[in-house]
């Protein structure tokens, strides 16, 4: 790799432990720009893991015996580090789920069929991903209720003059995403939550692409429920987390039964374990939890703040650069004005012949909708194509990005 493309980080150390990095296809080195997808996982995380299987693997909760303690003590020390990470109050607020999918439909059922009725409004806006679209979309039809979307203006900010026209007292829910996977706008999440209390409604936030780049304090935003996932933020897969205020949390019922989650069971009924216990049932994702706390550490050490402003940093020079290339549709926010990354058509070549073609010079990035196909029906777009950055991405691959596009644009000419 050539010169370090940022004076905030170390790129050159960091991509040390990335040694994915290394690869080439076809004598090309991969350009790894499918970040908001999943990111790369570093050496520290892979030795916890391996580390993990090596010395402590066993069940936790339920043996006495030595490695199934020390399983079950680091598992329980990662909800704390986690909670940490996001500002929490502690464990008792922190689920491990499977995904940020799944930490949005625990809330869904486990609240949402339980409190939402005819009359009742759930407000989500247009740049939603399907994991908060279509959950809500489909346990409104369950439970009558009505759902609303705060609309996108041309710029791909959210309109909050219709925010403040659409929740009102019939809103129960305001579920909003923090960062646009596809237009990588930041949304005033902070304000968001304000209003839906205003109302006496909670607030849902989907910070799957926030949690990775910048420094979060769920505290901070007023978030009710907050939900992310361990893969893209250099962790394994397999482990999201659901951030919910204890006594929201408290008052709701399990949305998974089994074992685990309970405390007493008899033939006739059961009671529940306390939280956040209660909310995972069966055996949890032991490593991996153990492995996502290992990733905001290596996060942590890095720095949120100096992780965000390379992300922007390159968004920005992406941006611009593609901007410069003419006949690019770049879609979402200014330059100066998103998170780290970057959705585009390049004239009227598909996507996925895009994609495909930057896939022989070895540049990964995503084709398709991104999961948010109401928003690209919006955009005018059946696809779109993107790149995404993170810690270890330089100037010099979105180099790579722009050279391998000028060689597609002339393929297509
Ligand atoms: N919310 C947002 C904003 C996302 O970007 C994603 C994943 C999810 C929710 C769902 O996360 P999961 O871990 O449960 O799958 N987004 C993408 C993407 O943009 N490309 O692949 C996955």
């Amino acid at each position: 790799m050539g010169a370090q493309s940022s004076d905030l980080l170390d790129v050159e150390r960091i991509r040390e432990d990335f040694p994915i990095l290394e690869r080439e296809f076809g004598g090309e080195q991969l350009v790894y720009l499918d970040n908001a997808a999943t990111s790369q996982t570093p050496e520290p995380v892979v030795e916890t893991i391996a580390d993990y299987y090596r010395t402590t693997n066993a069940n936790v909760h339920r043996g006495l015996h030595q490695l199934s303690q020390e399983a079950s003590i680091a598992y329980e020390e990662a909800h704390d580090r986690v909670a940490e990470f996001i500002g929490a109050e502690g464990r008792e607020e922190v689920v491990f789920t499977k995904n940020t999918t799944e930490s949005m439909n625990t809330v869904a059922y486990a609240w949402g069929l339980a409190e939402l009725g005819p009359g009742d409004e759930v407000v989500m806006t247009e740049m939603e991903h399907h994991a908060a679209l279509v959950t809500w979309q489909q346990i409104a039809k369950k439970t009558g209720a009505e759902v609303k979307y705060i609309r996108v203006d041309d710029e791909g900010y959210l309109d909050m003059d219709h925010a403040r026209e659409l929740v009102t007292d019939d809103t129960e829910m305001v579920s909003v995403v923090h960062v646009s996977n596809t237009l990588g706008t930041v949304n005033p999440v902070g304000d968001l939550a304000d209003l839906a209390h205003d109302h006496d409604a909670l607030c849902f936030v989907d910070g799957a692409q926030s949690v990775p780049h910048m420094p979060v304090d769920v505290q901070d935003i007023d978030a009710d429920f907050f939900a992310f996932s361990g893969h893209k933020m250099c962790g394994p897969t397999g482990v999201g987390v659901l951030y919910g205020k204890e006594h929201l949390l408290e008052e709701m019922q399990p949305y998974l039964y089994g074992g685990m989650m309970i405390s007493k069971v008899t033939f006739e009924d059961s009671t529940w374990h306390e939280l956040p216990w209660k909310f995972e049932a069966g055996t949890p994702p032991i490593c991996q939890g153990i492995a996502l706390a290992e990733a905001c550490d290596y996060l942590e050490d890095i720095g949120m703040d100096r992780v965000r402003r390379h992300g922007e940093e390159l968004a920005a020079y992406a941006h611009d650069r593609l901007e410069e290339l003419g006949d690019v549709d770049v879609y979402g926010p200014p330059g100066d004005d998103r998170a780290a990354l970057v959705s585009f058509n390049l004239g009227d070549v598909h996507a996925h012949d895009t994609s495909e073609i930057l896939n022989e010079f070895a540049v990964a990035v995503r084709a398709g909708d991104h999961c948010t196909q109401p928003l690209h029906d919006k955009l005018g777009v059946a696809a779109s194509a993107r790149a995404s950055f993170y810690i270890y991405n330089t100037r010099e691959e979105v180099d790579k990005l722009v050279d391998a596009l000028e060689a597609t644009r002339e393929l297509f000419a």
